[in-house]
């Protein structure tokens, strides 16, 4: 049961916001401002919704309290702005959702308020705070409370209390400071029925939505793998009830069809962790689930998340039908002592298979991938290395080949590390203000990934400068297309340079051998400035047909269907070849 929180009534999209009409008694518009902080990262943020947020939202909101969403993280708003929307919104609570990489920005935004006078209640929430709920309260006197787990219940009693006045506490689910002492209060239970939530709150995101035709949705909740690197099974474990969790394909259905009909939505991307889960009973969800898009007619394509051993060709097939175009799953590594290690319970093989699988159907394969460890070796780095060029290097092309175990605070691996004394601290740093620090057993280990480091970021600054000229607001799709082409070429290049230098450790007897990255990566530089050069000519406007060399690979432009249009509308023109300054040189 869910504790009475909503209704039992069928649930649906509710209408939140502050409070219309007559406030008279009320000091607030809000109750609660949910806040998503930047995270530290190149680029823009991936623009996808935090349902987390959502569905606190909406469950606050059909328990009669009041709420708003602050994604900075998806509208990309530095701290300052958020103090000042928040500042602009009072509210009773002001509740962060943290994550590993956006640790110091949300202490930006809290430290802001206070220093402006703001006297809210703040609390933080998800993975990240709950585990490391006692150093933070030790550590941000600007912080009043931390809920632990699942937090529809814990925050709709705070928001509940905090209005009446009523002790706070003492409420389940939260880890509060009291006479100079952090303690935890246990837990309630998982909601039960997932069902009984209403939809998620999704006014943030609804012009964005509109616009791509995307959206993301949760049909469960938990996984009932039991990985070593991961944190969700602790994460759900720290609440009596089920590692896994299912709505009812009806009621998922009933969600995509409101987002079809009401928004035009036309993919979902499915963010469940294991969307098929338990045996025979979440196969046969998950075919339900595929009736229900077909009776509906939803029209949709959609992407989800399982394990490899969940893959069953004739539900795939099936679910195809439905939209299916892509499935993603966690290989981690093709070394099977890293896959003991993260006690992934699947074989080399069963991983194989699955991806083979994905192929033969032609569903987009994408991966996750921990191609290195504290244990790792240079050859065995190098053979997830290889294995990743044969299959190729999927929809993490920037990072798969740069991946490297990121121990978070309360997974299994993290207390086997503790016990093997290979977590370290960084020097002025607290431990939650970023994934825990290890070292290597192999001693070339720490160089590789130094080098690989280097590698990540200077690729990440190349691809922003070449998508930030020819990927703006006003250029066309030609242009676009170079960008994305030239981008995967940098990829490729970053990975060979990168398989570069861990086939050298691997080679080297002892002592870490250093591959000099400086002049071959300032090769990769001219050959991008040759790019920027023709751009600052004005040749890309003109449709010059040119051949770039980006480490080993040739980027055209334009692509191939124009390059004959300009030939022909120039034959035609009686010019001949091709217009003026169009010559295809090859810039090598
Ligand atoms: C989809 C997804 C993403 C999406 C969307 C993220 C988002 N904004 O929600 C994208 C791709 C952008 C993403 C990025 C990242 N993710 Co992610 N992501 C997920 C995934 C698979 C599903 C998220 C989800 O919808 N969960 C379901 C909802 C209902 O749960 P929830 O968001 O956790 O919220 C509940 C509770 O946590 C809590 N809660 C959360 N916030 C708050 C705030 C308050 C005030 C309160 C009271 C409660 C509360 O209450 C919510 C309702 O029950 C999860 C795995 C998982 N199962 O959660 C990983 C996961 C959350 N991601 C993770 C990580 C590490 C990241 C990145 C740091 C990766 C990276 N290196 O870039 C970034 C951080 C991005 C950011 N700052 O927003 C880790 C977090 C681990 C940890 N211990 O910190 C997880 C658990 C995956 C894993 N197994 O490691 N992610
Ligand atoms: S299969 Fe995925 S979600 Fe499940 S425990 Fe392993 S890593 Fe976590």
């Amino acid at each position: 049961m869910f504790h009475g929180l909503v209704s039992t009534a069928k649930p649906k999209t509710r209408e939140c916001g502050p409070l219309r009409g007559s406030t008279a008694g009320a000091r607030f518009l809000h109750d609660v401002i949910l806040v998503n902080a930047r995270c530290r990262k190149f680029g823009k943020p991936g623009k996808i919704e935090h349902l987390g947020l959502g569905y606190l939202s909406s469950t606050l909101c059909a328990a009669g309290r009041r709420a708003e969403i602050v994604d900075a993280h998806f509208h990309d708003l530095p701290s300052e702005a958020v103090v000042e929307r928040l500042e602009a919104l009072p509210s009773r609570v002001a509740g962060f959702s943290l994550f590993v990489n956006n640790v110091e920005e949300t202490r930006r935004i809290v430290r802001g308020l206070r220093a402006g006078g703001d006297r809210r209640h703040i609390t933080l929430g998800g993975h990240h705070a709950t585990f490391n709920s006692r150093e933070i309260l030790e550590a941000w006197p600007e912080v009043d409370s931390i809920v632990l787990g699942e937090g529809e219940q814990p925050l709709v009693a705070l928001a509940r209390c905090l209005a009446s006045g009523e002790d706070w506490t003492r409420l389940p689910g939260l880890c509060v400071r009291g006479r100079g002492q952090v303690s935890s209060n246990p837990c309630p239970p998982l909601v039960s029925d997932l069902d009984a939530l209403p939809f998620p709150d999704r006014r943030p995101y609804l012009e964005h939505m509109r616009e791509e035709g995307t959206a993301t949705i949760l049909s469960s909740r938990g996984c009932y793998g039991a990985c070593s690197f991961c944190s969700i099974r602790a994460f759900h474990r720290l609440s009596p009830g089920p590692a896994w969790r299912a709505r009812r394909a009806s009621g998922v259905a009933d969600e995509i069809e409101e987002l079809v009909r009401r928004h035009g939505v036309r993919h979902i991307e499915f963010a469940d962790d294991n969307l098929i889960g338990y045996g025979r009973a979440g196969r046969e969800r998950a075919w339900e689930l595929g009736r229900e898009i077909l009776r509906r007619k939803l029209a949709i394509t959609f992407f989800f998340i399982c394990r490899a051993n969940d893959l069953n060709p004739d539900l795939l097939r099936f679910l195809q039908e439905a939209g299916l175009r892509g499935v993603d799953i966690g290989v981690e590594s093709w070394v099977p002592s890293h896959l003991r290690l993260y006690r992934k319970g699947l074989h080399v093989d069963q991983n194989r298979r699955g991806v083979a699988l994905l192929k033969e159907l032609k569903l987009a394969n994408r991966f996750y991938l921990i191609p290195s460890n504290p244990y790792a070796t240079p050859a065995e780095l190098l053979t997830n290395l290889e294995e990743l060029e044969r299959v190729g290097l999927g929809h993490f092309p920037e990072s798969a080949a740069f991946n490297r175990l990121t121990v978070f605070k309360g997974s299994p691996i993290e207390s086997q590390l503790r016990k093997a004394g290979l977590l370290t601290t960084r020097r002025g740093r607290a431990s939650f203000e970023g994934p825990l620090p290890y070292r290597f057993v192999h001693p070339a280990m720490a160089e590789v990934h130094r080098q690989g480091e280097r590698l990540y970021l200077a690729q990440a600054r190349l691809v922003e400068r070449l998508r930030a000229r020819l990927a703006g607001p006003n250029r066309n799709t030609c242009e676009r297309q170079f960008a994305d082409a030239a981008s995967q070429a940098v990829y490729r290049a970053a990975f060979d340079l990168f398989k570069a230098v861990v086939q050298r450790a691997a080679q080297a007897e002892r002592a870490p051998a250093v591959l000099g990255l400086a002049p071959r990566l300032a090769r990769l530089r001219r050959q991008l400035a040759r790019i920027h050069a023709r751009e600052r000519r004005g040749d890309f406007a003109r449709f010059a047909t040119m051949t770039f060399r980006i480490g080993r690979s040739a980027v055209r432009y334009p692509p191939n269907p124009v390059r004959r249009l300009v030939a022909e509308a120039s034959q035609a023109m009686g010019i001949g070849a091709a217009p003026a300054g169009a010559r295809d040189v090859v810039e090598a």
